[in-house]
């Protein structure tokens, strides 16, 4: 379960643990009555239940069940952090609401009259399936793995309670912080609303909330400690109002770019590190505590600073733990290589506008997290396309102003919508998709002086370049798929872009850990195992021959 948002005086419960399960296969769950599942095994909760031997490979409808005893009756949520990817909800047999898209943390509100035992069911799919779900779909490159892939909450709300908390660094000098909350309630309703940072109280007054209410204040934190990776300073913001209360956890920092560089309070970063994607062989996406603190620790011996979280929103623990850790995150919304047709097609944009929303409000408070990022390698070169990403950008700066926006692009030459962000981020494969080992410096010349010549006055990151390296594979020739391979790849990348030349401000290399690639034929021939192997460690965490390489580069170039 998540650290933050932390409730002393709200009812929580975590509905995390091993839950009925029946998976049903081939079926619409439209003509399901769910009434007549027969639960014959039980399923983990959080957890992809086709990464588990007995439904390996599998794609279909799943039902999972289990009964809640709730103490206190009125309103109800039910807090999912993640369903991957479709899913049903149904109380004591009846629907309450579907939901589209893995990795975006979500609610279901519900009334209960009385309080005693709640039947709960969810209906979750992992076809992959435009028309049902049109963010997870079978060309892309990573395996869909299925299930309550994240926790899941109960929270009994009462009759007035708090909606959301946000919290931005508004100033330096003094530290100074702008805070957002929203109110809601069953009816009009007064109570006091107290506020404390670490645990001393800024605010106390009666508030009152009819169809919601909300505010905004800033505070002033003199002598407060600012966040940065090497000092992550953390504090807590609580809000209680009446019965309900919630705590927040945030850092005061601030995320800028000037010129070619990208401020962290006001001082240039040079972002070091990886492409992440949250996958395991055993796990699917459903990570343990254990595997995402392992991942941690091994970027930080990599002295790495910065991971891209590819190609969706993170789990909230990660986050939490990057905070703590001090850690530079790129959060973006799932998306890869979509084209005009998905781009205009208003179905599909809705679902991407849900997954940013859901991105956004659940990770603002983070202050490890810095960039937000949208639909990767999606076509940013056909003019077709500019409104979809007019109309993300625009959505994401509303939500949120107080962090850069990119979008990694394969098309650097071709771009047509660089204007729209803040940071330019290229994705570029030399010496693996072109040409050969020598050429890289070229490449990555021909990249920086194209993107000089018309935006000079954006940062730059690389935001994926790597090679496979089937794990293992070490082979006199150093070729292609061999670990020694990937090593000399890094090596001449990383050497090139901060030692000999100096415009990029980031590198994300492509990729932390290998993972399991989908399953459909064409994608196979070129994934050895059925594996994207360009990870520095393979799909079990296990360091490749370009792990020391990697930490000696970086521990010279961290600042
Ligand atoms: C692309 C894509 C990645 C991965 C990579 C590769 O750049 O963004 O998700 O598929 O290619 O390994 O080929």
């Amino acid at each position: 379960m998540r650290i933050f948002p932390e409730h002393e005086l709200r009812k929580t419960q975590s509905l995390d643990g091993l839950w009925d399960f029946h998976f049903l296969g081939d079926v619409d769950a439209d003509t399901l009555d769910v009434n007549d599942i027969d639960y014959t095994e039980r399923m983990a909760v959080p957890g992809c239940f086709d990464a588990t031997p007995a439904y390996a490979g599998k794609r279909g409808l799943a039902a999972y069940h289990r009964a809640v005893y709730i103490a206190s009756a009125g309103r109800q949520r039910l807090a999912f952090d993640s369903v991957n990817h479709w899913c049903r909800i149904f109380i004591n047999g009846e629907q309450l609401q579907d939901h589209i898209g893995g990795f975006g943390p979500f609610t279901a509100d519900f009334e209960l009259e009385e309080d005693g035992w709640v039947d709960l069911t969810v209906l979750v799919d992992n076809r992959l399936n435009y028309q049902r779900c049109p963010l997870h779909l079978d060309y892309m490159d990573w395996y869909h793995y299925g299930g309550i892939s994240r926790s899941v909450v109960l929270h009994s709300l009462g009759k007035a309670w708090i909606e959301r908390v946000q919290i931005k660094t508004t100033g330096l000098e003094p530290p100074e912080i702008g805070v957002e909350v929203l109110l809601q309630s069953t009816g009009e309703i007064t109570a006091d609303c107290v506020l404390l940072i670490n645990d001393e109280a800024v605010m106390d007054q009666p508030i009152t909330v009819n169809d919601g209410a909300g505010f905004s204040l800033n505070i002033e934190l003199e002598g407060a400690h600012l966040w940065s990776p090497d000092h992550p300073h953390l504090n807590t913001l609580r809000v209680i109002f009446g019965e309900d209360d919630q705590a927040e956890r945030f850092g005061i920092r601030t995320i800028t770019t000037n010129g070619q560089e990208l401020l962290l309070n006001g001082k240039p970063l040079r972002l070091l590190g990886f492409n992440r994607h949250e996958i395991h062989p055993d796990f699917g996406h459903a990570l343990p505590d254990a595997i995402l603190l392992t991942d941690l620790q091994y970027l930080k011996d990599m002295h790495c600073n910065f991971i891209r979280g590819s190609h969706y929103p993170q789990d909230p623990r990660f986050l939490d733990l990057c905070d703590e850790m001090g850690f530079l995150v790129w959060n973006e919304s799932i998306g890869w290589q979509h084209t005009a047709e998905h781009l205009n097609d208003p179905f599909f944009m809705e679902c991407q506008v849900t997954n940013l929303h859901e991105m956004v409000h659940s990770a603002i408070n983070h202050p490890s997290v810095i960039l937000w990022g949208i639909l990767n390698e999606s076509r940013s070169d056909d003019p077709a396309c500019r409104a979809a990403y007019q109309a993300l950008i625009s959505e994401i700066r509303s939500l949120d102003d107080s962090r850069p926006v990119t979008y990694a692009t394969c098309y650097p030459f071709e771009d047509l919508n660089f204007d729209l962000v803040d940071v330019i981020s290229i994705n570029r494969y030399p010496g693996w998709y072109e040409g050969q080992l020598e050429e890289i410096p070229a490449v990555l010349d021909r990249l920086a002086a194209h993107v000089d010549s018309l935006w000079a006055d954006k940062p730059l990151i690389i935001s994926e370049i790597g090679a496979g390296a089937v794990p293992g594979w070490r082979d006199r020739n150093e070729d292609r798929w061999s670990e020694q391979y990937q090593r000399k790849l890094y090596e001449i990348v990383i050497d090139h872009l901060f030692e000999q030349r100096n415009r990029v401000c980031g590198l994300a290399l492509w990729v932390f850990a290998d993972f399991r690639s989908i399953e459909t034929t064409s994608r196979l021939l070129g994934r050895p195992r059925g594996y994207n192997n360009k990870g520095c460690l393979d799909e079990y965490r296990r360091p490749k021959n370009s792990y020391p390489l990697v930490k000696e580069k970086f521990s010279k170039l961290a600042r």
